[in-house]
């Protein structure tokens, strides 16, 4: 009998601790698909989808990190499906690819909702919404201060030469921020792109190929650099190799992200202009879910608002106030 009754309880407490207790019942389950934790920015962001999406907020998080590979966040995609999240959140490696997961998504019922980069599909109603900045206009950004720094120094119609540093192939901060240089070029016979690095949002990857690339030319006026990250890794194979960047007839650094690492370096001369990208997309999506969740229908494409940084406008209160 008595052991009876102590199985009897501890199967009743077993059964407790596998039941979803009342205040959990109504957790909103979101899969989220983090490309990877390549740059600040991504850090960034992560933090901010962490946070935003906190069961303190309501939400149980199923996050993972895909190392940068797609086929790690079609596998994570599969599993979100596999464990019915109420909704999936997808941080795409690069645009296209997505058409055959996000089918299963949708016959299975699970709104997606896109966030950074955007996806290229052939049905726009595979996913729901998206929030993201607006990578050309970024681009855009960086194009108008260079033309305006060359007229201000008297430099306007001399020639140019850039040294271009790619983010991730396909990514659409790639495309948008390599449109507009590309398109500033056409205007501009007077510029020259000496060089396209593959640098993959990386620091180390950068800093490995401007190092390499630096050992055969070094005759370079801009650094077009499309993200914070491999801006610090071509400083410091700049300054490695003695070349300094950022003064009167230096090399230019154009950076993108404008993390508070990189207002420091631009404070202390060594880039010469921050183009923001915000990362805090947390409490947006989370908007976008809460309104899903509501029974709205959430805009399709959201945008949002960004600066561009020189040394000129830069205050130390900026950089100390800076959130990411
Ligand atoms: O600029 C870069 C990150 O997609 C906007 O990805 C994002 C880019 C960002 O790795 O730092």
């Amino acid at each position: 009998m008595k052991k009876a009754l102590v199985c009897l309880l501890l199967a009743m407490l077993l059964a407790s601790c596998g039941a979803p207790g009342p205040e959990e019942e109504h957790l909103i389950r979101v899969g989220f698909s983090q490309v990877g934790s390549e740059s600040d920015w991504r850090i960034a962001n992560t933090a901010s989808m962490i946070a935003a999406l906190s069961e303190a907020n309501g939400y149980e998080l199923l996050f993972d990190n895909a190392k940068q590979r797609q086929e790690n966040q079609l596998l994570a995609i599969r599993n979100f499906i596999q464990q019915n999240v109420d909704y999936i959140v997808l941080a795409p490696i690069t645009e296209s690819g997505w058409d055959d997961v996000l089918q299963e998504a949708k016959s299975n019922g699970i709104p997606v909702i896109i966030v950074d980069r955007r996806i290229a599909v052939s049905d726009d109603s595979l996913y729901t919404s998206w929030v993201g900045s607006d990578f050309r206009e970024e681009g855009e950004l960086a194009i108008s201060w260079l033309e305006a720094f060359l007229q201000q120094h008297s430099r306007a119609g001399e020639s140019l030469r850039i040294l271009h540093i790619q983010g991730t192939e396909g990514a659409t901060a790639q495309i948008g921020r390599t449109a507009a240089l590309e398109h500033a070029i056409r205007r501009h016979p007077e510029w020259e792109i000496i060089g396209v690095l593959p640098g993959e949002y990386t620091e180390a990857k950068s800093y490995e190929l401007v190092r390499d690339f630096l050992k055969t030319e070094q005759d370079i006026d801009v650094i077009y650099s499309e993200n914070d990250n491999m801006s610090f890794g071509a400083v410091r194979a700049l300054e490695e190799a003695g070349i300094p960047c950022g003064g009167e007839g230096e090399i230019m650094v154009l950076s993108f992200d404008a993390v508070r690492r990189a207002l420091e370096f631009c404070r202390d001369g060594k880039i010469s202009l921050c183009v923001e990208c915000n990362p805090l997309h947390g409490p947006r999506v989370a908007a976008l879910l809460q309104q899903l969740e509501n029974g709205s229908t959430p805009a399709k494409l959201t945008f949002v608002d960004e600066l561009a940084f020189d040394r000129e406008m830069l205050t130390d209160d900026m950089i100390r106030d800076r959130e990411y």
